[in-house]
């Protein structure tokens, strides 16, 4: 059905059929030039007004920017034109006449607020800068899912659907299943790590996560995609490793496969692949630096989460990703593992980009008795969770793993200022469509 020639593929000498949108129509009396774009490019098609069938002419130059149009011509070089060739047409058909009043403007010459762009995603998305964010989105998942095959890994995919939460009691989305409670599932954790148990023993998965945040913020969605990994045999150190891995593999794919991408958003000559390997301080080491930078109003002590502003002084400070471990065990989930010459510290660890939480993760608790103590220190009903614990006593090996946000890795790679723009859709507190 697709026998068009694609913009960036017309050769001069060829007669073609081109076919997208109407980028642009510059009309300068006797020759007018219809700029047609489609997804690898825009290409000129050329009216010499007195030289041409009057009603080809009156199609071609008459029809409303951002309409769909094919035409088929002649295709030869043009030094002046944007790309160096022309087409002389020869036929145009209009396929999809788009309105003359448009809600925001894919050319770019007029600037859209976020949410006007969010709105009408489809004709945002025809900005190059735009869909550049998106190309460069699915070689980061690329990247990513080809570091994880080199890992050993099994790609899986777990319910969404669940009975219930893991992450904070707060952040659940309630829905209703045939009659009973259900909720949209905050994390894979509990089944990722059954799976290190299982025959596979080391897997990931990369899908939507769910979180009821009260939080607006430019980086908190409340549905966001989830990269996840757990391995059995693996202690915290070992999972730092991978997910140095993962994430220098995604700016490395990004470096090697998307050069255009990174030009049409002004980072090529900046972007940079993470070097190796990423610091690691220690949560005791994080709080003391990040009092001595004299950020905060108030000295952090030990036990205290790490403010927002803080993380971003530390961040400034250190300049590059890095791991924050050690931290109190008070603060980490029922699920990660304390060290076992202080109970008080865990093995949890956070990794971060200068501006932001990236990852989480840690080694897991696999002693059952232990786990079933976690669950109630919790506030958790361990019995809800039998599922899970029961497979505990069945022969699971020690394993760790952690959970990567995908938007924010694609926010922080690219500077986006919004989390939402790494997203076709994001669904905040006030977006539920489109
Ligand atoms: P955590 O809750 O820290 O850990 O989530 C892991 C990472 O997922 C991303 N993320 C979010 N991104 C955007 N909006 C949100 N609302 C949001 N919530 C989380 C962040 C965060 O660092 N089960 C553990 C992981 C593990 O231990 O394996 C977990 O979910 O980048």
């Amino acid at each position: 059905m697709d026998d068009r020639t694609y913009a960036v593929d017309a050769e001069p000498g060829e007669t073609v059929t081109v076919a997208g949108w109407v980028h642009e129509i510059r009309d300068l009396g006797g020759i007018a030039f219809l700029i047609l774009r489609d997804t690898t490019g825009k290409i000129q098609v050329t009216f010499e007004k007195d030289e041409m069938d009057e009603v080809l002419v009156e199609t071609g130059l008459g029809v409303h920017r951002e309409s769909v149009v094919a035409v088929t011509g002649a295709v030869k070089e043009e030094e002046r034109a944007p790309t160096g060739v022309e087409v002389t047409p020869e036929s145009v058909e209009v396929v999809a006449e788009a309105d003359p009043e448009l809600p925001l403007d894919p050319s770019g010459k007029v600037d859209a607020d976020l949410s006007t762009r969010l709105d009408n995603r489809t004709l945002d998305l025809r900005k190059d800068e735009v869909k550049a964010v998106f190309e460069i989105r699915a070689e980061v998942l690329r990247a990513v899912r080809e570091q994880f095959r080199e890992l050993g890994c099994t790609e899986i995919n777990t319910p969404k659907i669940v009975a219930t939460g893991t992450e904070g009691g707060t952040e659940l989305f309630p829905i209703t299943y045939f009659g009973r409670e259900a909720f949209m599932n905050q994390s894979p954790q509990l089944f990722k790590q059954l799976m290190v148990g299982s025959g596979l023993e080391r897997v990931f998965e990369i899908g939507p996560i769910f979180r009821a945040e009260e939080h607006n913020t430019p980086r908190h969605l409340n549905e966001a995609t989830s990269i996840d990994f757990e391995s059995a045999f693996y202690d915290h150190t070992e999972a730092m490793d991978a997910c140095e891995a993962v994430v220098r593999a995604a700016y490395e794919g990004v470096a090697d496969n998307c050069a255009d991408q990174l030009e049409t958003l002004d980072l090529a000559g900046e972007f940079e692949v993470p070097d190796e390997p990423f610091l690691r301080l220690t949560y005791e080491e994080a709080i003391e630096r990040i009092n001595a930078t004299g950020a905060l109003d108030e000295q952090l002590v030990w036990g205290d989460d790490l403010p927002t502003e803080g993380e971003h002084a530390l961040g400034e400070e250190v300049g590059q990703h890095y791991f924050i471990t050690d931290w109190p065990s008070e603060i980490k989930p029922f699920y990660i593992k304390d060290h076992d010459d202080d109970p008080d510290l865990s093995t949890g660890f956070d990794m971060m980009h200068p501006t932001m939480e990236l990852v989480s993760g840690g080694q897991r608790e696999h002693r059952y008795d232990r786990l079933v103590d976690g669950f109630e220190q919790q506030g958790l009903d361990p019995e809800q969770f039998d599922y899970y614990t029961k497979m505990f006593r069945y022969g699971m090996p020690p394993h760790a793993g952690w959970g990567l946000g995908g938007e924010r890795l694609v926010m922080t790679m690219l500077g986006l200022g919004n989390v939402r723009e790494a997203v076709i859709f994001p669904r905040d507190r006030q977006r539920l469509s489109p």
